[in-house]
């Protein structure tokens, strides 16, 4: 066995007191204002300070929640119209403490790469533009204009624009992507991954091949209006706290909720609203209906198994179970879809579901009383190899009933970052459509790139072999948002430059190229203060409510610039006369960049009119209106084939997942109070019988490793926790696992690296 050697990319093993507890069987309740108030005093806020910064948090006039992409209800609560993520996410950004020049003349990076994500996430908001020089162990300050002439210098040397990659993290905000995806066009190329590539891409391919758009297809009202809310492969408790509140008044409303999940997710099971006395006396209500305990990646068989009891459905109520009139009129495929469902084996399909046919059924009778059906889903569907797949196969269950294009039905991909499908509205994509580029060229007069761009694959690759020299990223933490976390750090490794628009440090910031530089940037909770006054900004939610925010503290520091400003600057130096437009003065005033989005990006007309609005407005989605933009202007049936889920000997499928005290890279604190962890994230969770076979005990330490592609992989030192998950289904933490995600296992059709199916084999810690 290989031995493994820390490379400074990975998390350190901390040896915090680990304690396992029960898991709960509901979500928030009184402990989430607790640990609200919490994590906003750890980032030196008092009680009056923190209800301050919450209280403007999702409100009209003030600024979007940091977090996740989840909508805000027309009927906000004043004050508070947050859950306790949303606070985390505010603590963490608007913390007080600061990392200033002092603190990066302490420590080198090498001992910062000792810390914990945890403790780097600690240290504050960065304050001023830093550059490791080639050899140096310190990071030092550095002037900005300094550091747009070394970044303009570096990407005008390149042979080609290619050999420039251009990641964006989902905070950045409409006007900033905009910009930003301007000016890397402009330069000359399409080499733009984002996280989307890691994240919901599955669902934006497959929604796009079956309906013609790829974004979910409902609103919040629909949620509210559902009789039949479906939630597949979502953390919601955790990772979009305040779906619970819709998914609860939904069931006031007379909806029932089906939960498919590997794990009795808290927030699936109950939820306890700390806002209403009453609940927390009597201890909340129940969410899931019918629990379904899929095992991991049994999802198209289970939905399979569940389109095929509709067909015997239909055979005993013929017209009541499907839409024939909507499949006649506005879809393509079903005969092929049918004699395909005939020739399968249901039984065969349940067991590799593990799922009984006694429940299944269950999961029909709830599904027959109405047409209001919604699908909602993240990453436990999007992150397989057959993650396209997925998406396609609940489309094709929503077209046979025709529960799509109705109120109270349809699509719901639930999105992670709180501008992530902003961004891509507004170009920053590898792959972007001729209409979209088309647009650009008649719009700025000049002739962008056509061929595609490198995805976040192809870009590790890129970097790896030398094709691309130069990485530049606005946002995120792409060392540890990648699989394969020793080859990303090999990849950043190899280039010329490395720079990182940030408001906080992270470890992504200590595996550097030759140079790497770090341009701290405004956070969207404070004054854009510009030539014309205070400037509010633009991001999209999850559901296509484009909106604004508008922030309202005092920056972290004086120097600190806006993602735009940066994006204008770095315009301004690196296209000289040769720019399609005036950068400076775009940003004096952000009404100029939304005058420019509204001429280039199809439905933002009147754009600066209209979202003023309070709340905002709507972006056009045509399977809503079923209006399908697909060739034959129908819905697609597809036909998936169900993965074969067979095992080696002794080997156990592997999701990593997100705990309840962190937002993806960052960690906010190493609890996952829901699934009764305290004080550690180098846990596995393993099913007991199978612990049993296997000879470990609770709290055992075990190493996990697996080959794929010829090398061998291994995180070690992980402590085996009992959990009530499926046989050989095991779960440990993102990014803790990432080094044993193969980066050349991803989707079919989408690239999105197969982070919740990853074959291990564990063994006790040598
Ligand atoms: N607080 C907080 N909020 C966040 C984030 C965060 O890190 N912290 N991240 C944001 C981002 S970028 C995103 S994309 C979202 C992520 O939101 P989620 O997708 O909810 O996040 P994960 O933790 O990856 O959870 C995946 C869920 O899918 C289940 N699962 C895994 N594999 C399978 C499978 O094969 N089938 C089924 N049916 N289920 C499966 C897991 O048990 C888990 O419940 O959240 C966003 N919001
Ligand atoms: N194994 C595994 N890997 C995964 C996943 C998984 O489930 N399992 N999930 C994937 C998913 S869904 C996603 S979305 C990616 C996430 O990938 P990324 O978006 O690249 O990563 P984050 O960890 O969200 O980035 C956090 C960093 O963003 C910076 N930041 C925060 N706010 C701002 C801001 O306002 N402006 C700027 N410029 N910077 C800011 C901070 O420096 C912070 O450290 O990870 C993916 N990786
Ligand atoms: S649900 Fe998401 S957007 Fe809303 S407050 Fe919580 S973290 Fe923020
Ligand atoms: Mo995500």
């Amino acid at each position: 066995m290989a031995d493994h050697r820390p490379s400074g990319a990975e998390p350190p093993e901390t040896d915090d007191e680990l304690v396992v507890e029960a898991p709960k069987t509901k979500a928030a309740g009184l402990a989430s204002i607790r640990s609200s108030f919490a994590h906003m005093h750890k980032h030196g806020h008092s009680i009056p300070s923190a209800i301050r910064i919450l209280g403007r948090m999702n409100q009209t006039d003030g600024f979007d929640c940091p977090g996740c992409a989840w909508p805000d209800p027309d009927d906000r609560a004043a004050l508070t119209e947050f859950c306790e993520n949303g606070a985390k996410a505010a603590a963490w950004e608007t913390t007080r403490h600061r990392a200033d020049w002092k603190f990066f003349q302490r420590y080198s990076i090498d001992e910062l790469a000792r810390k914990s994500d945890y403790w780097l996430g600690l240290q504050g908001r960065l304050t001023q533009p830093l550059m490791l020089r080639p050899g140096s162990r310190f990071y030092e300050p550095l002037d900005w204009d300094e550091a747009f002439t070394r970044i303009a210098d570096s990407l005008k040397r390149l042979d080609s624009p290619n050999e420039a990659l251009f990641y964006t993290s989902g905070r950045t905000s409409n006007e900033a992507a905009f910009l930003y995806q301007l000016f890397v066009r402009a330069f000359g190329t399409n080499n733009l991954p984002d996280c989307s590539n890691m994240c919901h891409e599955s669902s934006g391919v497959g929604l796009g091949q079956t309906v013609g758009i790829g974004k979910g297809s409902v609103t919040l009202d629909d949620v509210h209006e559902a009789d039949t809310i479906i939630v597949m492969g979502q953390n919601p408790g955790t990772n979009h706290p305040r779906m619970l509140t819709a998914l609860q008044k939904a069931k006031k409303n007379g909806a029932q909720i089906i939960a498919i999940n590997p794990l009795p997710e808290a927030g699936l099971m109950g939820f306890i609203n700390p806002k209403s006395p009453s609940q927390v006396l009597t201890g909340g209500t129940q969410i899931a209906d019918l629990f379904l305990q899929v095992q991991i990646n049994g999802d198209v068989a289970l939905l399979k198994a569940l389109m095929c009891l509709l067909l015997e459905a239909e055979a005993r109520l013929p017209g009541e179970v499907l839409d024939e009139d909507f499949i006649e009129l506005h879809t393509d495929g079903f005969a092929q879809l049918r004699a395909h469902l005939e020739s399968q084996d249901v039984d065969t399909l349940l067991e590799t579901a593990g799922i009984a046919r006694a429940d299944l059924e269950r999961a029909v009778e709830i599904i027959v009383r109405s047409r209001k059906t919604i699908v909602c889903w993240a990453m436990g569907l999007t992150q397989h190899k057959n993650g396209v797949g997925n998406i396609r196969e609940i489309v094709n269950f929503l077209l046979m009933r025709g529960s799509i294009g109705i109120p109270g039905a349809g699509t719901c991909p639930v999105r992670g970052h709180s501008n992530v499908q902003g961004d891509r509205t507004m170009g920053i994509h590898d792959r972007p459509s001729k209409a979209f580029l088309d647009r650009i060229q008649e719009v700025f007069g000049f002739d962008p790139p056509r061929e595609n761009g490198f995805n976040t694959v192809e870009a590790i690759h890129a970097m790896l072999d030398g094709r691309a020299k130069v990485f530049f990223a606005m946002g995120g933490n792409f060392l540890q948002a990648t699989p394969d976390t020793e080859r990303t750090a090999r990849a950043l490794e190899n280039c010329d430059l490395t720079v990182h628009v940030s408001t906080k440090l992270n470890r992504g910031h200590l595996v550097r190229g030759k140079w790497s530089i770090i341009l701290p940037c405004l956070a969207r909770s404070e004054v854009d203060a510009q030539a014309y006054g205070p400037q509010f900004v633009t991001v999209e939610n999850s559901m296509g409510v484009v909106h604004s925010s508008q922030g309202h503290l005092k920056p972290a520091h004086p120097e600190l610039h806006s993602e735009a400003a940066i994006v204008a600057r770095l315009g301004q130096e690196v296209l000289g006369p040769e720019t399609p437009v005036s950068w400076c003065w775009l940003i004096e005033n952000y009404d100029r960049i939304r005058d420019l989005i509204a001429k280039a990006i199809p439905n933002f007309e009147d754009f600066n009119a209209r979202v003023r609005k309070p709340g905002g407005f709507e972006l056009y989605n045509g399977a809503r209106e079923r209006d399908f933009d697909t060739e034959s202007g129908k819905a697609g049936f597809t036909i998936n084939p169900a993965p074969n889920l067979s095992l080696p000997d002794g080997a156990y499928r592997m999701m990593t997942v997100r705990t309840h005290d962190q937002y993806n890279s960052p960690v906010y604190g190493n609890d996952d109070r829901y699934r009764g962890i305290r004080g550690g994230r180098r846990v596995v969770f393993v099913n007991e019988e199978d612990m049993r076979e296997a000879g470990f005990a609770a709290g055992s330490k075990v190493d996990i490793s697996n080959d794929f592609g010829g090398k061998h992989r291994i995180a070690p030192r992980f402590t085996v926790v009992p959990y009530p998950i499926p046989r050989r289904c095991v779960a440990t933490y993102f990014p803790e696992a990432n080094i044993l995600v193969p980066l050349d296992r991803y989707a079919d059709g989408s690239f999105t690296p197969a982070s919740k199916d990853v074959t291990v084999r564990i063994s006790p810690s040598r």
